[in-house]
């Protein structure tokens, strides 16, 4: 296994004391991501995309059965595209070890992964119990920022602000920000503001996991992330904000009746409540890992090696934030 570390991005916050922490199940959530990413591979390019989340979601579950203590998942997907799920609640692990809850998304960009497509990964956070913000809701609006930007935008301010208080933060005129935004319908209004304010919007298909890490990593090619998607991956990029130094807030944003009434009752879900980083993730003892399945400008595809698949991953940990690695497994179904 091939670990390569990227500089520790500038600025942020700090990170947490040394301690027996969460950071230890890097490895084994590292293990497991990879199984799932292995596994995705006859999947790519067949327009079958549950068949890929199936296959992601069977081999992820089975990669977190051998984590040590006890991981509990609060942030699953599935219900919202009816895909198969690692449901919410659902108790993973072998026992021994720190007590971590999950958000999981083993195949993320299933779309992507469907129609053969850069971006898709399987990713997994991990936080000490109740960090992370659990929510029953399908949407959130996001707004993610680098860590030389930390503190400078809300989603309680318009658009054309953030974007004047982002280039004050970044030194550099709005003109040359760049804003990456789901190419949605949803976005039109958004997307025309932004370039009526003077700044480029690059627009995604899908995955605004990998789109938060373009991001906060040093030398990534956005500046900010604006934008409803998935709440799910709204938390897990948390993990990765929290990790990386930069900044994010989010807002639940309910993006049809069933789903207001889904989360109904949530505090979160009043209208005008925002939520912090340290909402989203309470405790900076959390690690992100990340395994390319379709390959992207920061991973690699995975790719055939003398002993079965080369797989490259991203994985963040409060002592190690910005660390590439390159594993390889047995290719799927050879165990
Ligand atoms: C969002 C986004 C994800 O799917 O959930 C999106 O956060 C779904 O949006 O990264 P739509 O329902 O509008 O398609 C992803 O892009 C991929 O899972």
């Amino acid at each position: 296994m091939t670990v390569l570390r990227l500089p520790r991005p500038a600025g942020g916050r700090d990170g947490v004391a040394p301690g027996p922490r969460t950071a230890a199940l890097a490895l084994p959530l590292l293990w497991a991501t990879q199984r799932a990413a292995v596994a995705c591979l006859p999947w790519i390019g067949r327009n079958d995309p549950k068949a890929a989340d199936g296959a992601a979601v069977a081999a992820l579950r089975h990669g977190l059965a051998g984590l040590p203590g006890r991981a509990r998942v609060v942030i699953g997907e599935g219900e919202k595209d009816d895909a198969p799920m690692l449901y919410q609640g659902e108790v993973l692990g072998s026992g021994k070890g720190p007590a971590c809850d999950l958000a999981v998304d083993p195949l993320e960009g299933t779309r992507l992964c469907a129609r053969g497509e850069d971006g898709a990964v399987s990713v997994v956070a991990a936080a000490p119990p109740d960090a992370l913000f659990a929510t029953a809701g399908w949407y959130m609006e996001k707004l993610v920022v680098g860590p030389a930007a930390a503190g400078t935008v809300s989603l309680g301010r318009p658009v054309e602000e953030n974007l004047e208080a982002l280039a004050g933060g970044l030194g550099k005129p709005v003109r040359d920000l760049v804003v990456g935004v789901q190419d949605r319908p949803r976005h039109l209004d958004l997307i025309d503001r932004i370039r009526r304010a003077g700044a480029a919007v690059a627009l995604f298909g899908d995955g605004d996991v990998m789109a938060s890490l373009r991001v906060l990593l040093p030398g990534g090619d956005l500046d900010s992330l604006m934008g409803i998607g998935g709440a799910p991956e709204g938390v897990i990029s948390a993990c990765a904000v929290r990790l990386l130094g930069g900044d994010m807030q989010g807002r639940l944003a309910p993006q049809s009746d069933r789903e207001r009434a889904s989360i109904n009752g949530e505090k979160a879900a009043r209208p005008g409540v925002t939520l912090g980083l340290d909402d989203l993730v309470a405790d900076g003892d959390c690690v992100f890992v990340a395994t390319s399945v379709t390959g992207g400008s920061l991973l690699a595809r995975p790719q055939a090696g003398p002993s079965g698949v080369r797989t490259a991953s991203f994985v963040s940990t409060s002592e190690h934030p910005c660390l590439l690695v390159e594993g390889e497994m047995p290719a799927a179904g050879a165990g």
